[in-house]
């Protein structure tokens, strides 16, 4: 044993210094250096003025740019009086990096106000990144970025034409109520249901109807919430970066009277595929082409709209403008209408449909050392609503897990693995469970280093009658290829014959659909504990996450910053 962990420590050593000296090679590497204020601030994003967390006054927070290769350091200094912060950095892999997920409770204490935590990685792929607290349900009060824009480097090239790029739309679901209030009505006895936002945002703005309320709290002429515009010059062809960072919905978007052409998700090329409207779900994002094509005389609607739930929330709207007309123009036309939200079977379909390009496939690997299955469902806690995952609930401890693994704390959190199957033979998707009382845990699982790992996410009704919502799955420090979707329950021949080898894409968040189940497989080649959760933050406050460890042992020690809470108090005494 000893000799392996040996071997795999100069291994580790070995191809960190080649991966280094490859991109030093390659370009020119470029440092960014950002400092961030961490404040609350009042803003009226949309017309409503609430307490919103900012980044150096701003939410969204600032835009990162970068080239592949780059290192970027962000100096987050917490100005908030009484709330801690972390800040993670969405599907950057962190590898040889884990230090720097930025997850509370995993990778690090929460930074307490006052303190500074230094971020510091290499962003070692073309993609389009987002950031977001996590920490509690704190990216519900606007602690989330624009996205980090990864360019390719010169002499590579991408497999689709565009005349600008540079348009980045991000969603997000907007509270009038506190995150402090929200976490509590979620965790109280008996369990208080946040209900749906009262706004969808696009770019950090949308519009409430002020006159519903009796109050001057709302003012719909605020500058801070006229609607976002993006110009297009009639003819030109657009590369649109869209990203969703919603708390609870699942959206479409559109552009009135406009195709979207969908070739890039995660990070990863797709076999290009035309729709009307593009299903995003929180934590993906995707660049789509959109052709100025139409009467150029006019401004159009862009908009969002929830779906997978009933929406009580109105769309998002955002103005489509083409020059020279003014970007402030108000088209007369009534918004479109988005899909149905209930049609399931179109948003299967649309998630079939989303291929590696094919001069981009990373085949996987043709067979898995291990398969997890994951049952989602809700049950109770001494009262208290949970998601469990085959029956166990998930908690995260007082001390991080990679701190705790890196100095063998085994008190920290519990020994046993959690459970890798279920009884899925006898077990009913379609009925409240029968059996509600579960039970929480901070175990993890284990896998063994560089094996490649299946895991079957298979949904199920909740407590309530005639209803399963939509999950979608982040995991941290990896992508995965996505194998297949299936609508009902998984079958463990049947099914798996049916996978997709030939051509997966690759990604770092996929929906599971109501009643449906989700296939995916990767390489537990990342050392480290990484999180794979549900990306509504509302569920993975009530329990919807696991943990995933590997290698932790290669991981170096841990930062003086990265301590402060649980046990690791004991280690930062002056
Ligand atoms: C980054 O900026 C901070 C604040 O300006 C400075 O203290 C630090 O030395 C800089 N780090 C690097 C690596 O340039
Ligand atoms: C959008 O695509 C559909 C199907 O490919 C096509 O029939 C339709 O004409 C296109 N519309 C526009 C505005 O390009
Ligand atoms: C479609 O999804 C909704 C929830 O998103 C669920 O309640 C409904 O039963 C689903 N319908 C089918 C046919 O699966
Ligand atoms: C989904 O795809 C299937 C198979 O291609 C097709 O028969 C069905 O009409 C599609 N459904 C929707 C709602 O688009
Ligand atoms: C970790 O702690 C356990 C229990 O205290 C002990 O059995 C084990 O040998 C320790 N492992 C290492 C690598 O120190
Ligand atoms: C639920 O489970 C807990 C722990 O297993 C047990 O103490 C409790 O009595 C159970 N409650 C019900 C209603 O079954
Ligand atoms: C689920 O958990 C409950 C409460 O702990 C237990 O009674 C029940 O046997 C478990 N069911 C399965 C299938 O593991
Ligand atoms: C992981 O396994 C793959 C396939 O067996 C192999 O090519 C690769 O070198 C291994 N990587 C490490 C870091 O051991
Ligand atoms: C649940 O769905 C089934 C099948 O669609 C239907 O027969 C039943 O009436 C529904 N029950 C309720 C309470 O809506
Ligand atoms: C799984 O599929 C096989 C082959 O189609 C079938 O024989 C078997 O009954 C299925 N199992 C279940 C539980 O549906
Ligand atoms: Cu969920």
């Amino acid at each position: 044993m000893f000799e392996l962990v040996q071997c795999r420590k100069s291994l580790m050593v070995i191809f960190l210094a080649l991966s280094f000296f490859m991109f030093i090679s390659l370009s020119e590497a470029r440092v960014h250096n950002y400092t961030w204020d961490i404040t609350y601030q009042y803003k009226s994003q949309d017309c409503y003025k609430k307490l919103a967390i900012t980044i150096n006054g701003m939410t969204p927070g600032p835009v990162i740019s970068a080239t592949e290769g780059d290192t970027i350091i962000v100096n987050v200094i917490n100005k908030l009086f009484m709330e801690n912060v972390a800040i993670h950095w969405h599907s950057i892999r962190q590898i040889g990096t884990p230090w720097m997920d930025g997850a509370d409770g995993v990778s690090q204490c929460a930074t307490i106000p006052g303190d500074t935590f230094t971020y510091q990685f290499v962003v070692d792929k073309v993609r389009t990144y987002m950031y977001h607290s996590h920490y509690g349900v704190q990216k519900k009060s606007g602690l989330y970025g624009w996205l980090i824009k990864v360019t390719v480097p010169t002499g590579k090239s991408e497999p689709f034409k565009y005349d600008d790029d540079d348009h980045s739309i991000v969603f997000t679901d907007w509270y009038h109520s506190s995150s402090y209030e929200e976490a509590t009505k979620l965790t109280s006895l008996p369990f208080v249901w946040i209900g749906e936002p009262q706004s969808l945002l696009i770019n950090g703005r949308g519009k409430y109807v002020c006159s519903n309320l009796n109050t001057n709290v709302c003012d719909s002429t605020n500058p801070e919430c006229v609607p976002y515009s993006l110009t297009v010059v009639p003819g030109k062809t657009y590369r649109l970066r869209i990203a969703s960072l919603t708390s609870l919905s699942a959206l479409s978007f559109q552009i009135e009277g406009h195709n979207l052409t969908v070739v890039e998700a995660d990070g990863q090329y797709v076999e290009p595929f035309v729709t009307k409207n593009l299903y995003i779900y929180s934590g993906e994002t995707y660049s789509v082409l959109v052709t100025a094509n139409q009467d150029s005389s006019r401004n159009y609607w862009m908009s969002t709209n929830e779906v997978g739930r009933k929406p009580e929330t109105p769309p998002g709207l955002a103005i489509f403008n083409y020059y020279p007309n003014h970007f402030n123009k108000i088209p007369h036309t009534i918004p479109p209408p988005g899909p149905a939200w209930n049609d399931n079977e179109s948003r299967i379909n649309q998630s079939l449909a989303i291929k590696a390009h094919r001069g981009f496939i990373q085949s996987p690997p043709s067979t898995s050392d291990k398969v997890i299955l994951l049952l989602n469902t809700q049950n109770t806690i001494q009262g208290r609503t949970r998601w469990s995952l085959n029956n166990v609930s998930h908690t995260l401890p007082d001390t991080p897990y990679l701190i705790a693994l890196k100095k063998n704390w085994t008190d920290v959190f519990d020994q046993t693995p959690p459970p890798e199957s279920y009884d899925f033979q006898n077990y009913d998707i379609y009925n409240v469970p029968g059996n509600k009382n579960s039970t929480s845990t901070t175990s993890i699982y284990r896998l063994e280093f560089n094996s490649t790992v299946d895991v079957i996410l298979q949904n199920a009704n909740t407590m309530n009658v005639n209803n399963s919502e939509t999950h979608p799955w982040h995991l941290h420090g990896h992508d995965f290829w996505v194998l297949g979707y299936g609508d009902g329950k998984f079958n463990l021949s049947s099914d798996v014959r049916k996978y997709n080898l030939v051509d997966p894409i690759m990604k770092s968040t996929v929906p599971l659909h109501p009643y449906g189940w989700t296939a995916l497989r990767f390489r537990a080649d990342n050392p480290g504990i990484w999180l794979f959760h549900c990306h509504i933050e509302v569920h993975f406050l009530m329990g919807m996450l696991v943990l995933f460890e590997s290698g932790s042992e290669m991981v170096g020690e841990p930062p003086r910053q990265n301590m402060g809470c649980g046990w690791t108090k004991s280690l930062i005494k002056p």
